[in-house]
């Protein structure tokens, strides 16, 4: 029931009301609804996340206001950058200290705007901390590698959407030389090129991609059944994720459709299940030694 929580700041000035506006807008502060009238004005920051904490007993560790991130090191040289356009080099180290290790098995930095205001960025040591008690795979495909195999038969569909699959893995932050295509003749040889490329272990998932039009293909069940079984048989015989973008239509016209026009793109729909697998091998792998450390 509980949506989301606001912890509403008194800025000293309006100065200090800009700079950290502008501070955490540079920080990717999605902007809420501010409001403005003849006495005052605030200014809205919406995140993903937020912690209501009580301490009693000792004075908190923290600052009052404690953004918690992913990447504190990275945050860390965005607020410098920030900030070094605005203060003299050897002043930093008053507004901006170093991330260290906290109480809590966290690492954090504090950032001081005013005398009355700090700010404290934090990340915990532990990878899951926070996180829901399901896995899920991101759809950042920075660092990853990708095979696609694509049938040159209906090569007017495959290649559609074989861009599907290009635009959707480049945009999600994949090198293009991260990305080898290999052109089969038609869908019945996608099993084995897609074997032969999982079994290399360079690949961080396969994108399968073809077209089977039933009115054109004898046997058309039992290829279809084959190519189907041969995808899967690889994916979990090597452990290497394989997405299914092999489409069966009864039409080109359906076909079409499924590659573009009006049923979006399944080049791209492939592609971005391949990330997210990818992303979830990762993750599982990531917990696994976590838990093996903590026995240990
Ligand atoms: C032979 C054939 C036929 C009839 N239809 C298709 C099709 O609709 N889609 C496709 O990808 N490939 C087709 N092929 C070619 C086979 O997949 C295979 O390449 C050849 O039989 C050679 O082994």
């Amino acid at each position: 029931m509980i949506k989301g929580m606001t912890l509403v700041s008194s800025i000293s000035s309006g100065d200090v009301f800009e700079e950290l506006s502008s501070l955490l807008a540079a920080l990717g502060f999605e902007a809420g609804r501010g409001w403005s009238d003849a006495e005052g004005r605030g200014a809205a920051f919406l995140a993903p996340l937020g912690n209501l904490e009580l301490v009693t007993g000792r004075a908190p560790a923290a600052p009052r206001l404690l953004v918690e991130v992913t990447q504190l090191d990275q945050v860390h040289a965005a607020v410098r950058e920030w900030m070094l356009v605005r203060v003299r080099t050897e002043e930093i180290a008053e507004h901006l200290s170093e991330p260290a290790a906290t109480l809590w098995g966290s690492r954090m930095f504090r950032v001081r705007l005013a005398p009355e205001l700090d700010l404290g960025f934090w990340q915990s040591e532990n990878p899951l901390h926070g996180k829901p008690a399901a896995i899920e795979g991101d759809l950042s495909a920075e660092g990853m590698r990708f095979a696609v195999v694509v049938a040159r038969w209906n090569a007017v569909i495959t290649d559609r959407l074989l861009q599907g699959t290009m635009d959707a893995l480049l945009r999600s932050g994949a090198k293009r030389e991260a990305i080898e295509i290999v052109r089969v003749p038609g869908a019945w040889e996608i099993p084995s090129a897609a074997r032969t490329l999982a079994e290399t272990k360079r690949f961080d998932a396969i994108v399968t991609l073809g077209v089977l039009l039933r009115g054109e293909t004898a046997h058309y069940e039992a290829i279809y059944t084959e190519v189907a079984r041969g995808i899967g048989q690889s994916q979990q015989e090597t452990g290497v994720p394989h997405a299914f973008g092999v489409l069966t239509c009864e039409t080109l016209e359906q076909a079409l459709d499924r590659a573009g026009l009006k049923a979006g793109n399944k080049g791209f729909e492939a592609a971005v299940a391949a990330i997210e697998m990818a992303s979830i091998q990762q993750k599982i792998a990531a917990a696994g030694a976590v838990a093996v450390g903590a026995r240990s």
